[in-house]
């Protein structure tokens, strides 16, 4: 059974929060904020999948929370619909090109409330379903390369703006094609996801980003972390696989499997290429394999 989806009512009068809640609470997980500061605060922190939003209310309105919601990278996704008694079509059409998915006016029928709420919350069920699947290697639950690419454009363009430090990184599993033939293709495909779990773990930073780059190859993004900053992370990454212990009889490795390093760390100018750097990082993670492998170059 699917996890009851979350929805958040803002509303200042009590009343209006206790009719909606009453409609909805058998269908879905009800939070409930008294106004708009608090609205903004458990839409940040408890990320609802819909937010019913009153129009007047004291101290912020309805459209002030909406525009703040909207212009926040957290909470900007969540849709939003408008309760409101305000009747008239100038506030309907404010309401929706302020970002509202729908605008429903008081008095209203409560059979309708919940199939237009339904209706959206199957909508946002779908978008993240979407985005899943766009954004996410299913194997190894970690960013899939297309992901990478779009945070890597992004990020190189921040590092440029501020003039700092990026590092990017290329893993590569030592000796796979043995591995696979020893142990089995689903024996690998539980090494590459045990991998995938240790890089992830070992990064700390939100903006860390660790994706499948390709078959066994994995790429790492280090915003704003200098050289020798993410050398230790990466050296911690190469120990925290060598420490799985995972046999490979017959490996050439000392019978682990391991993984090899390659990294560079730029201060990106505006001459400067992506793709550039990321063809480094490979020269580098060649020179690892080149050296012994089970090893980080930068
Ligand atoms: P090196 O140490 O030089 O990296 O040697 P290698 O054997 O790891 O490198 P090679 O590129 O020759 O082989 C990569 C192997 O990775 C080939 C393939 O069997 C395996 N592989 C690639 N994708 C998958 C996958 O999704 N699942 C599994 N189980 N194996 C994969
Ligand atoms: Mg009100
Ligand atoms: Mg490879
Ligand atoms: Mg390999």
């Amino acid at each position: 059974m699917q996890a009851k989806q979350r929805v958040l009512i803002i509303d200042d009068e009590k009343t209006n929060l206790k009719i909606l809640s009453d409609i909805l609470r058998d269908e879905v997980e009800v939070i409930l904020a008294k106004d708009g500061a608090q609205g903004i605060r458990k839409a940040r922190e408890l990320a609802p999948d819909l937010i019913l939003l009153d129009v007047v209310m004291a101290g912020m309105s309805g459209f002030d929370v909406i525009t703040k919601l909207k212009h926040d990278a957290i909470t900007s996704a969540i849709p939003v619909i408008f309760i409101t008694s305000l009747g008239d079509v100038s506030h309907e059409e404010r309401g929706l090109l302020l970002g509202a998915c729908d605008y429903i006016q008081k008095p209203f029928h409560a059979a309708i409330v919940l199939a237009r709420i339904q209706l959206h919350l199957q909508l946002a069920r779908q978008r993240l379903m979407l985005e899943r699947l766009a954004n996410i290697d299913p194997l190894t639950e970690v960013a899939n390369r297309r992901r990478h690419e779009e945070v890597l454009a992004s990020e190189w363009r921040v590092a440029m703006r501020n003039h700092s430090e990026i590092s990017l990184v290329m893993v590569d599993i030592d000796n796979f094609k043995h591995y696979n033939d020893r142990y089995g293709h689903a024996a690998g495909d539980r090494v590459l996801q045990q991998v995938a779990q240790q890089l992830s773990a070992q990064l700390k930073r939100p903006r860390d980003l660790v994706a499948r780059y390709g078959g066994e190859e994995f790429i790492i993004l280090l915003p704003e972390n200098s050289q020798a900053g993410s050398m230790e992370i990466m050296e911690n990454c190469r120990t925290a696989i060598e420490n799985l212990g995972l046999e490979q009889v017959g490996g050439e490795d000392g019978q682990r499997v391991t993984i090899s390093i390659g990294g560079i760390t730029c201060r990106p100018g505006l001459k400067d290429k992506a793709s550039d750097a990321l063809k480094m990082a490979d020269d580098m993670l060649y020179l690892a394999k080149h050296q012994g492998k089970n090893r980080v170059i930068w």
